[in-house]
C-alpha cells in the first residue's frame, strides 16, 4: 500500500521568514494600472494590458532573480495574466523560486474632515478577494497607507492603522502573510526630525491597532520608509539615516515581528542600498531587515527596455544588478 505524505503547508511565520531572511528581499512590481501606464508612457511605450504584461514578464523571468529576490508583489491585473508560455504569473513565480504576492488595497481617497490627508481603501469585499487569491496560491499580500508629514495627525495615523490592521487580520484568516506598509512620503524639504516624528506617529498607531485586531505579529512583514530628510532638503549621511531609522523602529516595533522590508520611496538605488547596509550592520537587530523596493530596483530596467523585445536581456541585466546590490547590502557585514 502506498501512502501519500501531504506537502507541508508553511505557517504564516515560516512564510514571513522566507520573505525576509537568507539575504533576499521582495521586489515591488505592483504598480496600479494608472501608475504603470504613466511610467510606460514616460519611456515612450504605449500603455496596454499587453505592454504591462510584457514588462512584468521581463522582470519575473530574469535569469537568477531568485538568488536575491524571495518574493514579488503583483497587482490584480498581472496576477490574472499569463506569460507568453501560457503559465499564470503566480504559478510561474512559484516555479522560479519566488513567492507571489498581491497588492489588495484599491488606492487612496481624501480622508473627510482632514484636509489633504489620505485614507487607503479596499476593505469592502476583501475577504472574498483574499479567498480567490489564496486559491491561486498567493503567499502574501500588501496594503499601503500613505502619509504626508504636513497632514499626518494622531487621528490620520489611527484611521489608516485601523484599516491596515483589519486588512492584516483578514489576510491571516486566509493563510496569507500581510505586508503592512505605512509609508511616510519623503517628498518635500522637511528635515529628518519631521520624518522621525511622522514615522513614530504612524508606527505607534499601527502597532496599537494590530494588537487590538488580534493580528499574529509573528506572521506579518512590516514595510516602512527610511527616516530621512525630504528629497528636496539637504541629504543626511547614510549612517545618520540608519541610526534614526533604527531608533524609531527599535522603540516601537516588537521583536516578535520576524522581518522588516523597506520601501525605497524615491531615493536612488545607491542611497537606498547604503541606508540598508548601514542599518543591517547594527548589532543585535531584533528583526531581519531587507528590502521591498520598487523604483530603486526597476527604474533602470524599464528605461533600458523601452518596449523593444531586442532590449529584454539588457533590461534584465539592469534589474539583476540592482537586486544584487540590494541583497549585498544586507549580506555584507
Ligand atoms: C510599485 O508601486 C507600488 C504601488 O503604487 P501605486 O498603487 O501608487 O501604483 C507601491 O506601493 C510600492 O510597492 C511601494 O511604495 C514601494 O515602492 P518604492 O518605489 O517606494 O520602493
Amino acid at each position: 500500500m502506498t501512502t501519500t505524505i501531504p506537502a507541508h503547508v508553511p505557517t504564516l511565520a515560516e512564510t514571513a521568514q522566507r520573505m525576509t531572511r537568507g539575504g533576499r528581499g521582495v521586489l515591488a512590481a505592483d504598480e496600479s494600472i494608472k501608475t504603470m501606464s504613466a511610467r510606460l508612457e514616460q519611456e515612450g511605450i504605449a500603455a496596454s494590458p499587453t505592454a504591462r504584461r510584457d514588462y512584468r514578464e521581463l522582470l519575473l523571468t530574469a535569469d537568477g532573480l531568485a538568488d536575491s529576490v524571495s518574493g514579488i508583489i503583483f497587482a490584480d491585473e498581472t496576477f490574472g495574466q499569463q506569460l507568453t508560455d501560457g503559465r499564470g504569473f503566480p504559478e510561474a513565480a512559484h516555479e522560479l523560486g519566488v513567492l507571489p504576492g498581491i497588492k489588495v488595497d484599491t488606492g487612496t481617497s481624501p480622508l473627510a474632515g482632514h484636509d489633504g490627508a489620505l485614507i487607503t481603501e479596499g476593505l469592502d469585499g476583501l475577504g472574498a478577494r483574499l479567498a480567490s487569491y489564496a486559491e491561486r496560491k498567493a503567499a502574501f499580500a500588501k496594503w499601503r497607507a500613505v502619509f504626508d508629514i504636513r497632514t499626518i495627525t494622531e487621528y490620520v495615523a489611527r484611521a489608516n492603522g485601523h484599516a491596515l490592521a483589519r486588512y492584516a487580520a483578514l489576510c491571516q484568516q486566509y493563510g496569507i502573510v500581510p505586508i503592512v506598509e505605512p509609508e511616510v512620503l519623503c517628498t518635500g524639504d522637511h528635515d529628518l526630525a519631521a520624518c522621525d516624528r511622522a514615522t513614530r506617529l504612524a508606527l505607534t498607531a499601527l502597532f496599537d491597532e494590530l494588537r487590538q485586531a488580534g493580528v499574529d505579529l509573528t506572521g506579518i512583514v512590516l514595510k516602512p520608509n527610511f527616516v530621512t530628510p525630504g528629497l528636496a532638503a539637504a541629504p543626511a549621511p547614510a549612517d545618520v539615516v540608519a541610526r534614526a531609522t533604527f531608533e524609531v523602529l527599535h522603540d516601537i516595533v516588537p521583536a516578535t515581528v520576524p522581518g522588516i522590508a523597506f520601501l525605497s520611496g524615491g531615493h536612488t538605488t545607491a542611497d537606498a542600498c547604503s541606508f540598508l547596509h548601514k542599518l543591517s550592520g547594527a548589532p543585535d537587530l531584533p528583526w531581519s531587515v531587507t528590502f521591498s523596493f520598487g523604483r530603486a530596483l526597476v527604474s533602470a530596467a524599464l528605461q533600458a527596455w523601452a518596449g523593444e523585445p531586442a532590449n529584454v536581456a539588457a533590461a534584465q541585466q539592469k534589474l539583476l544588478a540592482n537586486c544584487h546590490e540590494a541583497a549585498n547590502a544586507i549580506r555584507r557585514r
